[in-house]
């Protein structure tokens, strides 16, 4: 085991705090001698806010830590740029859009419903244009999905960087999505002049200036690919894509195109910047994995986790995170304390719908000692998610995209956490 220098002071503090509390059980606090409970409290002594105060609801200031972040040196400005969503911090599945991460290549722009048009033109028997309201004529389906940036996890393809699961993990989202089926509006416009559908794609792009075009083969298109227009029942936030976005579940977040304008039905993938020089994955001889669409199955513990130390000493508590896979349903999650020397078969809090988050909670006697904490996702398929050091035997260290390796946190005695290697 790779153990990096512990530069932690605090741990003589915190011991000491850890050894009062440990003789209570959890969550058994002491009546006698607390304010809280022997004195009335301002909150109860007048009257709280009216239902006029609040439009339209923020969290609460006491949460205003648990926010998108990014990391300064990552990008050279903020507009072709990426922050996280506060993974850590976050329970169950669905992520709210105000924390949800924003990926842009031109920036997050500004388009009103009522400019709002999209195409379709190409090999279809009627080319077509849509405004926002012939959308909503249309039926609607709702489905949770996850929508993870193939480069998450990618700064950590050298080695353990970033210390925090927000960071390292933190490029993800799951939304409740309602919208039309693309599979419908391709009907619309009718796909016989197309011919033969197996070989026949679909070229999406958006309105902002980055247009973010992709091709998408015709067999995805037809199959679950949403023109999604709320999520988590609300207008899709501007920053994700507002008023209409693209959603292509289980592949990755670059083919789920914002501000989408137009669909274009080709006889070729058209070989975008965004599928050729981006998103595709160097191998060790120098030949590149292209056509990588599929996000495959991951999971990472979120508490603890760096930015989530436990803030109690020996006793219960709960280790929990998220798994996910593009190929369908997760169907088991196993944790292990040594660095994956032992696992335990954690609960699925959600039995997870296909290509969605599903959290999933161990509950522990912790025994003070340190873990080295890490989490192994298996789906549906059979697929067990692989160590960093079996994913690296496969593709070497070029990498930066598709990195869905075993993440490790070292928990140290102190409670706090880092992310290290095992090896
Ligand atoms: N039009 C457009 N669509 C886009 C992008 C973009 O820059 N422009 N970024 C893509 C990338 S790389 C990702 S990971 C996802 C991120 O979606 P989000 O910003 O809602 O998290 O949107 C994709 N769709
Ligand atoms: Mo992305």
């Amino acid at each position: 085991m790779s153990e990096p220098e512990n530069k932690v002071t605090r741990r003589g503090v915190l011991a000491g705090a850890a050894a009062g509390g440990a003789a209570l059980a959890a969550g058994a606090a002491k009546a006698e001698g607390d304010p809280l409970i022997t004195e009335v409290q301002p909150w109860a002594q007048g009257l709280g806010e009216g239902v006029d105060a609040t439009p339209y609801g923020l969290p609460i200031e006491y949460e205003s830590d648990v926010i998108r972040r990014n990391v300064e040196w990552l990008t050279a400005d903020t507009i072709s740029s990426i922050n996280f969503t506060p993974i850590h911090a976050l329970d169950g599945t669905i992520t709210p859009q105000g924390c949800a991460f924003e990926r842009h290549h031109s920036g997050a722009i500004e388009l009103k419903k009522e400019d709002y048009r999209l195409m379709i033109n190409g090999l279809v028997d009627r080319p077509l244009v849509f405004t926002y309201a012939d959308l909503e004529r249309f039926p609607r389906e709702n489905h949770v999905y996850f929508c993870e940036c193939a480069a998450n996890t990618g700064m950590e393809w050298a080695g353990a960087q970033l210390n925090g699961a927000q960071f390292t993990h933190g490029m993800i989202h799951n939304m409740e999505y309602s919208g039309v089926s693309l599979r419908t509006l391709l009907n619309e416009a009718g796909l016989g002049a197309a011919g033969d559908l197996a070989d026949k794609w679909v070229f999406v792009e958006g309105a902002d200036a980055s247009s973010n075009g992709r091709s998408i083969p015709m067999e995805k298109a037809l199959d679950d690919v949403l023109v999604a227009f709320k999520a988590n029942g609300e207008a899709l936030r501007m920053e994700h894509g507002y008023p209409v976005r693209l959603v292509v579940p289980g592949w990755e977040g670059n083919m789920w195109v914002k501000w989408l304008r137009r669909i274009e039905v080709t006889d070729a993938p058209v070989e975008s910047r965004e599928e050729t020089s981006k998103y595709t994955d160097v191998l060790a001889d120098g030949t590149a994995r292209k056509w990588t669409w599929v996000m495959d199955a991951k999971s990472v513990i979120t508490s603890p986790s760096p930015q989530m130390p436990i803030p109690h000493g020996p006793g219960p508590m709960v280790i929990t995170g998220m798994a996910w896979s593009g190929h369908g349903r997760i169907t088991r999650v196993d944790v292990s304390k040594d660095g994956g020397k032992t696992w335990e078969t954690a609960r699925l809090g959600t039995q997870g719908d296909s290509k969605a988050l599903t959290r999933f909670y161990l509950d522990i006697e912790w025994d003070g000692s340190e873990m080295f904490l890490q989490s192994r996702a298996m789906d549906e398929t059979g697929y067990v998610q692989p160590t960093k050091t079996q994913l690296r035997e496969v593709r070497g260290l070029n990498s930066i995209y598709h990195n869905n390796c075993i993440q490790t946190w070292w928990v140290k005695e102190n409670g706090e956490a880092e992310n290290v290697e095992v090896s």
